[in-house]
């Protein structure tokens, strides 16, 4: 099964009529996704494990069934809503095919390899970003993670429960880690710093999501004078003005990409809005100033119209330097590839807490992500899978 034909396999599979993907975790089109893992590990006698988080990992293991200080690659299947084709699959792509390379030029493996799908790596479903990563490392409290819930109120136990897995046996895994010696993930490129096929991660800038909700008084759009509304809408669209103005201050970026409205009438005055903040920057102080100047303009704009405030932190990442031999060590293997830092928050970045962990990235000519116009050229991903056998070869073969 060539990288093309793994490619067309997945790329149907929960596509939307925009042309973009919606595979929340545990919903039908990332279960397909799932199976589609499954069948891949399977045509490569690679025996899939699946930790108590719900991550997956396929192994191929050296003949002489030596164990532990593995190599770690792969990444992640679930999408944002509308998210494009390539963030996450192409490194679980990449990683299949960079196996078949390497079985291709008979080397000898002296450590295993695993191929991961890390579970809600975008938090989409469950508000958490890298959940799957977060639990195996330890990184969320269990019982917090236990408790998130959906869209549709359901909860992340309760949605484990149904497929299959025991939610009172999420949090870390010190046995699976203590048996991974590196962890190296193949990325698209979320942006168009790369100027050649192939780059090399140097960081993850600090990021952040938070939840301000508004709470207000519902009543009737034709009915209710002015002087007589509590209308959260308001102090959230503040909120969102205030975002950019705080973000152009401090040199950072904050977006607020989703909003729950509560009821949600054309002619009803909403009982309560839940906007999400997303804010990123070159530092902690300078994400956290920006967070501070949102929550405390959503305040100043609330207090006049009687609306109640309540703001949660709901993930947090500081700035993660990968691990740097082993960046060295890759941009040596490759020859000396670009090394660029990236705004995007990765499963890498998770582990990296816990395992030398790298990046590479392949080029994204349109340098747009999170949205149906993410693109790789064929030939560059194929470049990716040159490189990441490569660098897969250099770290347990030969
Ligand atoms: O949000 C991010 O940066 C990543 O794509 N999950
Ligand atoms: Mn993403
Ligand atoms: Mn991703």
């Amino acid at each position: 099964m060539s990288f093309e034909e793994m490619w067309a396999d997945l790329l149907p599979l929960g596509r939307d009529g925009t042309g973009g993907y919606h595979r929340f975790a545990w919903t039908p089109p990332e279960l397909e996704c799932r199976a589609w893992f499954a069948d891949e590990a399977r045509r490569r006698d690679l025996d899939v494990e699946h930790d108590a988080n719900g991550n997956m990992i396929a192994w191929w293991r050296p003949a002489d069934g030596v164990g532990g200080d593995a190599v770690l690659t792969g990444s992640h299947l679930d999408s944002v809503p509308g998210g494009g084709a390539f963030d996450g699959p192409l490194g679980v792509v990449s990683a299949f095919a960079a196996i078949d390379l390497l079985r291709k030029r008979g080397v000898r493996l002296r450590r295993p390899i695993g191929v991961a799908a890390f579970a809600e790596e975008e938090g989409a479903r469950f508000g958490v970003a890298c959940l799957g990563s977060r639990l195996l490392t330890g990184a969320i409290d269990p019982a917090r993670a236990r408790a998130l819930t959906d869209a549709d109120g359901r909860t992340f136990a309760d949605v484990l429960h149904h497929a299959g897995l025991d939610p009172e046996a999420i949090g870390p895994d010190d046995g699976l880690l203590d048996r991974v010696g590196c962890f190296v993930e193949l990325h698209v490129e979320q942006g168009r710093a790369l100027t050649g096929p192939v780059g090399v991660a140097g960081s993850i800038v600090p990021h952040g999501r938070w939840r301000f909700g508004f709470a207000g008084e519902g009543n009737h759009a034709g009915t209710t004078g002015l002087d007589d509304r509590r209308d959260p809408m308001l102090p959230f669209a503040g909120m969102v003005l205030a975002a950019r103005e705080a973000a152009g201050r401090n040199g950072t970026v904050a977006t607020v990409g989703k909003v729950r409205v509560v009821p949600g009438g054309v002619n009803a005055i909403a009982s309560s809005v839940t906007g999400w903040l997303d804010a990123r920057g070159p530092d902690d102080a300078s994400v956290r100033r920006t967070v501070a100047e949102v929550d405390a303009a959503a305040r100043a704009a609330a207090r006049p119209h009687g609306v109640a405030v309540d703001v949660a932190e709901e993930s947090y990442t500081g700035v993660v330097e990968f691990d740097l031999a082993l960046r060295d060590r890759l941009a040596a293997t490759l020859g000396g590839v670009p090394v660029l830092p990236t705004g995007a928050g990765h499963d890498a970045g998770i582990l990296s807490a816990r395992v030398p962990t790298a990046m590479l990235f392949v080029r994204n000519p349109t340098g747009v992500s999170h949205a149906p116009a993410e693109h790789a050229e064929i030939p560059d991903c194929l470049a990716g899978v040159e490189a990441l056998a490569a660098v897969l070869g250099d770290l347990a073969a030969g």
